[in-house]
């Protein structure tokens, strides 16, 4: 009786979406799968993410190449909703104002928000710390 409420109670967990897309990314990252991402694969993970979007292989990443990497990941990119647009993506990192992300910009960026993600500064994320970090990246507009 109680395995199956802990059943249901971990099928009801998987449907819910903004926690199912981290651990999706999660699952990408963990390339150890010891439930964690470190920073080591963290930065692995968006080297390789950043390959993926330079369509063009130059080297940079324009808003154009992001939302066509956007685009093909979810399928459908009209459910953007509160998330921020690729421009505004670029914006927050684009530390010499070009409007388009070279992989040290990216790189930079990553680790930034890897270290706002891991609350308890143990150099782990975890899905739970995942989570929030994506969370307060949608609700907080300007800081
Ligand atoms: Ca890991
Ligand atoms: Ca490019
Ligand atoms: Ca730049």
């Amino acid at each position: 009786m109680k395995r199956n409420a802990l059943h249901a109670a971990i099928g009801a967990l998987l449907l819910v979406p903004a926690l199912a897309m981290a651990d999706d990314k999660m699952k990408k990252m963990d390339t150890n799968g010891d439930g964690s991402v470190s920073a080591a694969e963290h930065t692995a993970g968006a080297t390789k993410m950043f390959g993926e979007m330079d369509a063009n292989g130059d080297g940079s990443v324009t808003a154009a190449e992001m939302d066509a990497h956007k685009a093909k990941m979810k399928g459908d990119k009209a459910k953007g909703g509160r998330e921020m647009s690729s421009a505004e993506k670029i914006r927050a990192i684009d530390t010499n104002g070009d409007g388009a992300l070279s992989a040290a910009e990216h790189s930079a960026g990553a680790q930034k928000k890897f270290g706002e993600m891991d609350a308890n500064g143990d150099g782990n994320l975890t899905a739970a710390e995942m989570k929030a970090g994506h969370e307060a990246m949608k609700t907080t507009k300007d800081r």
